[in-house]
C-alpha cells in the first residue's frame, strides 16, 4: 500500500513538473479562421522563451504580445467589430499604462520582442521575455499584429502594431 502511494505520488509530481515547464499555443488567422501553427512557451532561467512554428504569415516583422484576456473573439468598438478585440489590451498586471521595451520595467509585462516572418511566410526564430513567468501566462492570449513594433507609444500607441492578425488562447 505504501509503495503504491509513493508510486502514484511520483507519477503525479512528474506530470505536474512537465506540464508547468512548457505550454503550446495554437494560433489562428483572425481573418480566415485557419490555423497558422503553434507557439511553444517554455521556462528559462532568464524568463520565458516563445518558440514559433508558424506559416502563412505576411513577410516582415510583427508586433507580438501577451494580451490580458483568454479569448480571441471579435468585440465591438465604436460600432465596428474588431477581430481579436475580446483579447483586451496588453497584459499589464502592475497597471503601468504604457508600451515599452520587453526588458523595461516601465511597460506592459506582456510586451514581447517582435516576431520575424521570413520570405516564405514562416516564423521560427524564438524570442525571450525576461519578465514573464509561465504562471503569468495561464488564461491569457497571444497576439500577432499586422504591423511591427517600436516598443513605444510614440508616434503610434502600442508600438504601432495596428490590427490584430493572428491569435491564440494560452490555457
Ligand atoms: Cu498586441
Ligand atoms: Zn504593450
Amino acid at each position: 500500500m505504501k509503495l503504491k502511494y509513493a508510486f502514484l505520488t511520483s507519477l503525479f509530481l512528474t506530470s505536474t513538473a512537465f506540464a508547468s515547464n512548457q505550454i503550446t499555443v495554437d494560433m489562428t488567422n483572425l481573418k480566415t479562421g485557419e490555423s497558422v501553427g503553434t507557439v511553444t512557451i517554455s521556462n528559462h532561467p532568464y524568463g520565458t522563451i516563445f518558440t514559433p512554428n508558424l506559416s502563412n504569415l505576411p513577410t516582415g516583422i510583427h508586433g507580438f504580445h501577451v494580451h490580458e484576456v483568454a479569448s480571441c473573439g471579435a468585440k465591438k468598438k465604436n460600432g465596428d467589430l474588431v477581430p481579436g478585440g475580446a483579447a483586451g489590451s496588453h497584459y499589464d498586471p502592475a497597471s503601468n499604462g504604457q508600451h515599452a521595451e520587453p526588458w523595461s520595467f516601465k511597460g506592459h509585462k506582456g510586451d514581447l520582442p517582435v516576431l520575424y516572418v521570413d520570405e516564405e511566410g514562416r516564423a521560427t526564430l524564438p524570442v525571450l521575455s525576461p519578465r514573464l513567468t509561465l504562471k503569468d501566462l495561464s488564461n491569457r492570449s497571444l497576439m500577432i499584429h499586422v504591423n511591427g513594433d517600436n516598443y513605444s507609444d510614440d508616434p503610434k500607441p502600442l508600438g504601432g502594431g495596428g490590427a490584430r492578425l493572428a491569435c491564440g488562447v494560452i490555457n
